[in-house]
């Protein structure tokens, strides 16, 4: 399986809201920035980064696959998934400028791109390559009803319908307003709606600062809080450590964070309970896995961000012993040849051959933008 070529696409996907906004994001289009890697046997591999849709930083990405990844791949044996991942993680003009951002998150799409071949080469869907379905069923968590962006009244219809209608049994509420006291109201009346058994984790995007988590925690905490989830800014270890020890609401983190060591100091630390990497920031696939088998040493539970929208994670999730439930954001689904499947609030398990990455035949013509 020789790769052959490594073409770098950008599509810019518009969001169903038209717009949201969480404490630090105001978004109109998910980005979905990578690569297609072909083999000499005719396979094509989709892997991607997911991004905020911005076309200069977008193209940075498809620069670094295109200019300095691409030729260490070409002729190069697509099975080798660890040694190619060692080979671009190692090679020193791009170490030098960078162990996580724009190089790491290249490294992603290519890493799944490669993930994905290999899948479509043994002709199974990944979760089955990677040794099956470890549990029963998998649970969504639905995001997609807690924006800081929706007013309470629809919020609360939202939570409803996600509820009665799609049964969804966990959702996500943002947080992160300058008045606390603002959050607390909008989590309240969501609490008095769902009652005591749909379980409430919020999300604040790293915006509050310690003593403000702090008040905040206090109050709360009698909401029955699933998880507190970036609290702080993203690389405070110190600081979710304390917050960790001072309040009974758990706390979850991982979107942000660029290695596996940097999860070591978060886990180490004992910074985190819900551990939530993504393969689309860190450098995919295959660094993903150390650190979810790292969570599961440490008997931590595993939610994955849905930074690939979950295209790439409902096949970790399935497969993966400490995973639990999935976030749910469904964004994109029209534009892959298997979208991800929500029934009943649990996730479909994936039947297509590959990693899930694959987009719809011309979906990049509708979407796609220019590489520059
Ligand atoms: C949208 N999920 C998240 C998005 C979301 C972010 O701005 O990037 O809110 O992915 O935190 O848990
Ligand atoms: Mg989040």
């Amino acid at each position: 399986m020789r790769i052959v070529a490594v073409e770098p696409f950008i599509a810019h996907c518009p969001i169903q809201q038209g717009s949201i906004r969480d404490s630090t994001h105001s978004i109109t289009h998910w980005g979905v920035v990578g690569c297609v890697i072909r083999t000499d046997d005719g396979l094509e591999g989709w892997g991607f980064t997911g991004t905020h849709a911005h076309l200069p930083s977008d193209r940075l990405v498809t620069s670094c696959i295109r200019d300095c990844y691409a030729d260490l791949l070409i002729g190069e044996d697509a099975m080798d998934g660890d040694r190619l991942w060692r080979k671009l993680a190692r090679y020193p003009a791009v170490q030098w400028v960078g162990r996580a951002g724009i190089t790491h998150i290249a490294l992603a799409a290519v890493d799944i791109a490669l993930w994905d071949l290999r899948a479509k080469k043994a002709g199974v869907p990944l979760w089955k390559l990677l040794g099956g379905a470890t549990k029963p069923k998998l649970e969504a968590y639905n995001t997609d009803i807690g924006w800081l962006s929706i007013p309470l009244p629809e919020m609360l219809d939202l939570c409803r319908s996600a509820i009665e209608r799609d049964g969804f049994r966990r959702i996500k509420i943002k947080v992160g307003h300058d008045d606390p006291a603002v959050d607390l109201k909008r989590l309240e009346a969501v609490r008095k709606l769902i009652g005591p058994s749909v379980t409430m984790a919020i999300d604040g995007n790293g915006k509050w600062d310690l003593p403000t988590c702090l008040r905040f925690c206090r109050a709360a905490e009698a909401l029955d809080v699933f998880w507190f989830e970036e609290p702080l800014w993203y690389d405070d270890v110190a600081g979710h450590a304390a917050l960790a020890r001072a309040t009974s609401i758990p706390v979850a983190l991982g979107e942000q964070i660029y290695t596996a060591e940097a999860f070591e100091h978060f886990m180490g630390q004992g910074a985190v309970h819900y551990v939530q990497p993504d393969v689309t920031r860190l450098a995919g696939i295959t660094e993903y896995i150390r650190v979810a088998d790292a969570a599961h040493g440490r008997r931590l539970p595993v939610c994955a961000h849905a930074g690939d929208m979950t295209q790439v994670h409902v096949h970790l999730a399935w497969w993966h012993p400490a995973s639990t439930m999935l976030e749910y954001i469904p964004w994109i689904r029209e534009w892959f040849a298997e979208p991800i499947a929500v029934e009943g609030g649990n996730y479909k398990l994936p039947q297509m051959p590959g990693a899930g990455t694959t987009m719809r035949a011309g979906a990049l013509d509708k979407v796609g933008r220019p590489l520059g």
